[in-house]
């Protein structure tokens, strides 16, 4: 058979990446010099020595202390188009990213600089480099939650050009039923719903983020497994779940790739797609996910087709 990487004839849409987890080091040193700040790791290779996580947490310190040298409109375009490049050559065609923007707010860095530099960058990437792209503004679930109410108010204050909410970072301890509210009003501004739950956290957090905050699509969502009556109702209304592979290896939900669920859950009928999460903190792009897959699972060409028939289904389109 051909190569498991090889492009998938109808399109490939990538659903679970984070677009301050595509900042690559190269680019945390080069905006650290432009931006004049004293970033602590100046070598290259002590920053790189420092990408060794344990859970998700220890990766959640380093991503958030990394995005410092994130300061103004120019460098958030220039994060983003770098990553529609790089998942252009991966094989994608249509590219929904996250953004934390209370992450952002929070180290004084206006609402307006992010939204602006992130949606320059989407506005000419199908022009650039043949993506189809838009973003999803992600609520950091270990902030307060009425700074959820504030961000949320504030992006539509904006009109920021986001067509869904998210919710992300550190899961356990921060059920999807404390933002009940958040996410009710953000549905009826007409936006689409998608939660990180069952990553770290119980199925239970799954049965909240579609029972409670309306999810039309869970992150990760593997620990669902472990609930057959969940199982059970994701595939019934063929829920899509965004899996990311490596990011559960790198983060230690799984021990290794060759060990990891995937080909249960598409066996299981449930509709999951493939995902790179965090590209430059956990070993790759969609294409390296799929070439991984096809080396260390022996995920071969018919599954590879299932998953990108899947990806482009679950696409907010
Ligand atoms: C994340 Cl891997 C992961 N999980 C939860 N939140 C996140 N934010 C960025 N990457
Ligand atoms: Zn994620």
């Amino acid at each position: 058979e051909v190569g498991a990487s090889a492009s998938p004839e109808h399109g490939l849409a990538e659903l679970h990446v984070h677009i301050e987890g595509t900042l690559e080091p190269e680019l945390i040193l080069e905006l650290a010099e432009r931006n004049n700040i004293d970033f602590p790791h100046s070598d290259l290779d002590e920053l790189r020595a420092r990408y060794e996580f344990t859970e998700l947490q220890s990766f959640l310190d380093l991503y958030y202390a990394n995005m410092d040298v994130l300061r103004t409109a120019e460098d958030f375009s220039d994060l983003a188009r770098a990553y529609l490049a790089r998942a252009a050559r991966a094989g994608v065609t249509r590219a929904e990213f996250f953004f934390d923007p209370q992450a952002h707010v929070v180290r004084g860095v206006p609402l307006t600089e992010v939204v602006e530099g992130l949606s320059d960058a989407v506005a000419a990437a199908h022009r650039e480099f043949g993506v189809d792209a838009a973003m999803i503004a992600s609520i950091v679930r270990d902030h307060p939650v009425p700074d959820a109410h504030e961000i949320l108010g504030e992006l539509l204050r904006l009109q920021a050009p986001i067509i869904g909410l998210g919710l992300d970072s550190a899961e356990v301890g921060y059920p999807p039923s404390l933002f009940e509210d958040v996410f009710a009003r953000a549905r009826a501004e007409g936006l689409r719903i998608t939660a990180h739950a069952g990553e770290e956290g119980p199925p239970e957090y799954v049965w909240q983020a579609l029972d409670l905050l309306g999810a039309e699509r869970i992150d990760h969502g593997i620990r669902s497994l472990e609930d057959p009556a969940l199982v059970a109702r994701l595939v019934d209304e063929q829920i899509p779940l965004t899996a990311c592979p490596l990011s559960n290896v790198r983060l230690r939900v799984v021990d290794s790739l060759a060990v990891h669920p995937l080909r249960r859950m598409l066996d299981a009928g449930l509709a999951v797609c493939v995902n790179s999460d965090d590209p430059a903190y956990f070993g790759g792009y969609v294409d390296d996910v799929f070439a991984a897959l096809h080396d260390q699972l022996g995920l071969t060409v018919d599954e590879r087709n299932t998953l990108a028939r899947n990806s482009i289904r679950a696409a907010f389109t």
